[in-house]
């Protein structure tokens, strides 16, 4: 499936980086689009193998805040 998350903090080109990079290794992960001026992520991924809670967790322990997911 696919969905975006609302990342918050992201200001630069390094902070785009680690939330791609906290993202994209999860198992399950298909392909992930970050954007800094959407301040979000478009996520393509196996719900059977990474749950949605899963990314946001990833995303918040390398130090940003998550919001809803359209
Ligand atoms: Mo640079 Mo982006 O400290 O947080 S990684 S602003």
């Amino acid at each position: 499936m696919k969905t975006t998350i609302d990342v918050h903090g992201m200001t630069c080109m390094h902070c785009h980086e680690r939330v791609t990079k906290a993202i994209s290794s999860l198992d399950g992960v298909e392909s992930v689009e970050v954007s800094l001026e959407e301040n979000n992520a478009t996520v393509s991924f196996d719900p059977e193998k990474v749950s949605l809670e899963e990314i946001r967790q990833a995303v918040e322990n390398a130090g940003y805040e998550t919001g809803e997911a359209d």
